[in-house]
């Protein structure tokens, strides 16, 4: 096929809306240490009031469990210290381990030590701590973000923390982590309003029945997914690494598409719908985008997900 990866990530670049998260999270980075925990504390207590996560199970704990005890054992100063240290990307053995784990086991952490937190065995915010103008410019901002975004900026925040030598891709487990229970079945019987491709709906199904490796057989060997605000992931093996980390769970709910057939056969697609995260099951639809380029012989060669801007983006599929 004729295309590049490169060329295939500008696809329905018109239809695209500047989604706020980046500029959310560049306004975050700015704030200093004290700042960003408060910050986090405040967005995550606020969020707490009307959506709260799944306890992770105490599987998916294990790789973080001896961390968690250290940290139990320390004295409040000490234990406010790792937390700054991991926010600060600090050089020290428990900055080293953080980032070895994977997305979910970093977000396992955070939530077992908010946990500890509200408990009182771990060190909470310092008592006298007075909000700044920065924390309150950034919780503004987070506010007016939709519920999916708002625990999009947790996330990537999270994922940010702790010691790395390079700047590497994240990290994937190496081997399988163990699984988020579906509570529910997956939605079955999918049909998207305009979209009849036999590679889309199949790696819809798929996705919804945790099946990774019937996902990444109706990718090219060369096919790159392009998951939201990151670089692409090229080649079956890597995306399957990444599914298997970070796609469990997922209940994907196309709505609606568009699908185009270009000269030599092959054919763009954009979808859009809702997903949900495990982490939140039905308490929060984050609007999503999937734009597909699939070859002549009908095998995806690019998937770029994105978050969109705003439910009226759902509908953003005329150019
Ligand atoms: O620092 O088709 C405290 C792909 C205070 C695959 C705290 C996908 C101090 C292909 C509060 C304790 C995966 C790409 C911190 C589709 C402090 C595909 C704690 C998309 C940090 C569709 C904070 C999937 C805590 C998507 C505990 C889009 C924060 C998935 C917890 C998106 C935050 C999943 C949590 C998201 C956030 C999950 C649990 C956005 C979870 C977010």
């Amino acid at each position: 096929m004729a295309y590049s990866i490169e060329s295939a990530q500008t696809i329905f670049s018109s239809t695209r809306v500047p989604s706020p998260i980046p500029a959310t999270i560049a306004l975050f980075d700015q704030l200093n240490v004290d700042d960003k925990l408060a910050l986090l504390w405040y967005a995550y207590a606020e969020l707490g009031r009307t959506i709260t996560p799944a306890a992770p199970g105490a599987a998916r704990l294990q790789f973080a469990e001896g961390m968690l005890n250290q940290i139990k054992q320390m004295s409040n100063d000490e234990q406010t210290q790792v937390m700054r240290d991991l926010a600060n990307r600090v050089d020290t053995p428990i900055g080293r381990s953080y980032a070895n784990f994977s997305v979910n086991t970093k977000l396992a952490f955070w939530y077992e030590l908010g946990e500890l937190m509200k408990q009182g065995l771990v060190a909470p915010i310092p008592p006298g701590y007075q909000m700044s103008g920065g924390v309150r410019v950034v919780l503004e901002a987070i506010q007016k973000l939709d519920p999916g975004q708002q625990i999009t900026v947790l996330r990537n925040t999270v994922v940010d923390m702790g010691f790395e030598e390079e700047v590497a891709p994240s990290k994937y487990p190496t081997e399988a982590e163990p699984l988020f229970a579906r509570e529910q079945p997956a939605p079955t019987a999918i049909t998207i309003e305009g979209v009849t491709e036999p590679a889309v709906l199949k790696y819809i199904e798929a996705l919804n029945k945790d099946d990774f490796d019937a996902a990444l057989a109706l990718f090219t060997p060369d096919g790159a997914l392009q998951p939201p605000f990151q670089k692409p992931i090229v080649g079956r093996e890597a995306i399957g690494a990444y599914m298997r980390a970070e796609a469990q769970g997922l209940n994907i709910m196309p709505s609606g598409g568009i699908s185009e057939v270009l000269p030599d056969g092959s054919k763009q697609l954009k979808v859009t719908g809702k997903v949900q995260t495990p982490w939140f099951g039905v308490q929060i639809g984050m609007n999503i985008g999937w734009r597909f380029l699939i070859n002549p012989e009908g095998k995806i060669f690019f998937l770029a997900i994105d978050m969109l801007a705003s439910p009226e983006e759902l509908l953003n599929l005329r150019r």
